[in-house]
């Protein structure tokens, strides 16, 4: 998969280079391409805000710069075209399921706004010749969209086939399969600091082990989100009645 990243600080994205999603660059299951926006600037400043249409607090970035630098990262004549995401507070959310989706793209563009973001022209424009979604990573606000790349870039490039060691530890994770937050994981030593490791997990009995883990998802899950496990009832019920 190759990905690029277009943003006024590069630096921020170093961190593409460590740990899995490093090693996935190193192993060529990923091509990492990080771009400054401001070479797209050709004035002395290197400027690529101004104040907003119709007034307001803050600087809008310029399109111009964006333009051209999309055309660079992506040729509009070239034979293929990536998937654009713009990482923003007022994009759809970012889930599982769109990490998913987008692990199965060949090649994904991200462009990174600060300020109170960039010129709408420049998606729409983009939207003619690529498929652009604005993503937001969840409801707070970061002064720009790099963090929220990382974010992305990470919950993506993990479900590439061969960057994770042992695929079966992406099925039993939160967000993926039942829809249940994961339950409580424990490792030696048996008691560590008058805390002891429930009895049902030394007991060897592999059924008791996976009822006592799904009644502690959903515990776990009925405490700290019960919007899923709303939507988890609703699901387990819809089931329920296929089979009936
Ligand atoms: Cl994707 N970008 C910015 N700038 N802020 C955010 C965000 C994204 N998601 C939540 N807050």
């Amino acid at each position: 998969m190759r990905l690029d990243v277009v943003s006024i600080f590069p630096e921020y994205l170093a961190a593409l280079d460590l740990s899995l999603v490093g090693k996935a660059a190193k192993s060529g299951l990923l091509d990492v391409r990080v771009h400054d926006l401001r070479e797209w600037t050709y004035d002395r400043h290197r400027t690529v805000d101004d104040t907003p249409y119709g007034g307001g607090a803050g600087m809008v970035m310029k399109p111009e710069p964006w333009g051209e630098a999309l055309d660079a990262v992506a040729p509009a004549d070239g034979p293929s075209q990536p998937r654009l995401i713009v990482p923003t507070p007022a994009g759809r959310p970012f889930t599982q399921e769109l990490a998913y989706e987008l692990a199965a793209e060949p090649w994904l563009a991200f462009a990174c706004g600060r300020y109170e973001g960039i010129d709408a022209r420049v998606a729409a424009h983009a939207a003619e010749r690529m498929r652009v979604d604005e993503v937001s990573i969840g409801d707070y606000v970061l002064n720009g969209g790099e963090v929220a790349v990382l974010v992305i870039v990470e919950a993506v490039a993990r479900l590439l086939p061969g960057v994770i060691g042992n695929p079966e530890s992406l099925s039993e994770e939160s967000h993926s399969g039942d829809g249940l937050l994961e339950y409580p994981v424990y490792t030696k030593p048996p008691t560590w600091r008058g805390h002891a490791v429930p009895d049902v997990l030394l007991s060897g009995n592999h059924g008791l082990v996976a009822q006592w883990r799904h009644h502690e998802s959903v515990r776990r899950t009925a405490e700290r989100r019960p919007d899923l496990l709303a939507a988890w009832g609703a699901a387990v019920a819809d089931k329920d009645d296929a089979v009936s």
